[in-house]
């Protein structure tokens, strides 16, 4: 309401040559701006691994790597942001297709990048001359500013998901991507993060130590299945509640794996849950085995091994398994972390299920 003595009149110049000079007043905005908590667009969705999966091989033979951004890859887009290819408003998460003896050029870009490969055997990602091979269940980081190529030298096609914080990089228009001189880097070894510093019980926490002024990426670039799995087995059987969890950290500070992207996985056993938690930022998670349900601000989702699925900031999540279940969960934590913008609240309570999606 404006002042008593003003006239229409005059208030409608007024607003006329504020919006003439570029201008616009705080006091028509409304809450948008300054909602009292996270209003997300992003929108709790879940995409079926059957029909990702599917598309990615007919990607594999109708199209070729050299159509277009070096990779073959197909982003899961959320139907909350308008049309843009992105999961969450601050995450890409997408399936990469690499079909027998195809590779795909070095480049490097501004954008921190993460694999979690779910099929396929006898393909390596060259990081910064790093040659690190890939196989399903592993996570392999490709730093912001780090050169990498992939190359499946094996018999059979190989699919992973691709993790990168693409949406936050340019929202903060600070994306450069150059391109390396020739396809593909000559290696200079073969595994050389992982023999340096994959020791057996390195690279996992209960939860990383959030980013400081030395913050750096992990030097280790290939977090293996088989020790992620004996991790979370030997945690499964010291906790009481049928719920292990880690976060995969740097083996030489214990932080974060890289500056804006978190990793998390969660290994359920049957019929039991884990807490209700709500935290500021968005998370992918890839459903790596088993199968089950979760909640996520009220909507219910049910899921099995090769599912995607988002949830946006500040939603109240729980996960719940049918069957022994192990999630990989992609977070934006520690940039949240290094803006000192996170929060997180933990209740007892059950969600009321107000909504459903299935798969
Ligand atoms: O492998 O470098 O999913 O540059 C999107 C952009 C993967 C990659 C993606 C990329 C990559």
């Amino acid at each position: 309401m404006s002042k008593a003595d003003v006239s229409t009149t005059e208030l409608d110049a007024f607003y006329a040559a504020v919006a003439d000079a570029e201008l616009q007043p705080l006091w028509t905005q409304g809450r948008s701006l300054q909602p009292f908590a996270p209003a997300p667009s992003t929108r709790v969705h879940l995409w079926e691994g059957a029909a990702v999966r599917r598309l990615a091989e007919e990607s594999g033979r109708l199209i070729g790597i050299d159509q277009g951004g070096d990779r073959r890859v197909l982003s899961l887009a959320n139907p909350g942001l308008g049309g843009a290819p992105f999961a969450t408003s601050t995450l890409w998460g997408a399936v990469q297709y690499l079909g027998p003896h195809e590779s795909a050029p070095a480049h490097r870009h501004s954008q921190a990048a993460l694999r979690f490969v779910l099929e396929g055997s006898g393909t390596w990602t060259t990081v910064n001359g790093d040659a690190c091979d890939m196989n399903p269940g592993d996570l392999v980081l490709t730093p912001a500013w780090t050169w990498h190529d992939h190359t499946n030298g094996g018999d059979e096609p190989m699919i992973w998901f691709d993790g990168l914080d693409m949406p936050l990089v340019n929202m903060l228009d600070a994306q450069f991507f150059e391109r390396f001189g020739s396809t593909l880097q000559e290696a200079e070894g073969r595994n050389l993060s992982a023999t340096a510093f994959g020791a057996p019980g390195d690279g996992f926490a209960d939860e990383a130590r959030p980013p400081s002024d030395e913050e750096e990426w992990s030097p280790l670039f290939v977090y293996r299945w088989e020790r992620t799995d004996a991790e979370l087995s030997r945690r499964l059987a010291a906790a009481g509640d049928g719920v292990a969890e880690l976060d995969f950290v740097s083996p030489r500070t214990g932080r974060a794996v890289l500056p804006t992207l978190g990793c998390h996985m969660v290994r359920l056993a049957p019929g039991s849950s884990t807490p209700t938690r709500r935290k500021v930022g968005s998370s992918v998670y890839v459903v790596w085995s088993g199968e089950g349900r979760s909640v996520i601000g009220g909507t219910e989702l049910t899921w099995r091994a090769g599912d995607f699925f988002c949830s946006p900031s500040w939603a109240y999540v729980e996960h719940q398994a049918a069957s022994p279940s192990d999630l990989f969960e992609l977070s934006d934590r520690p940039a949240l972390e290094a803006l000192h913008l996170f929060r997180q609240e933990v209740t007892s309570d059950r969600q009321p299920v107000t909504s459903r999606l299935s798969s």
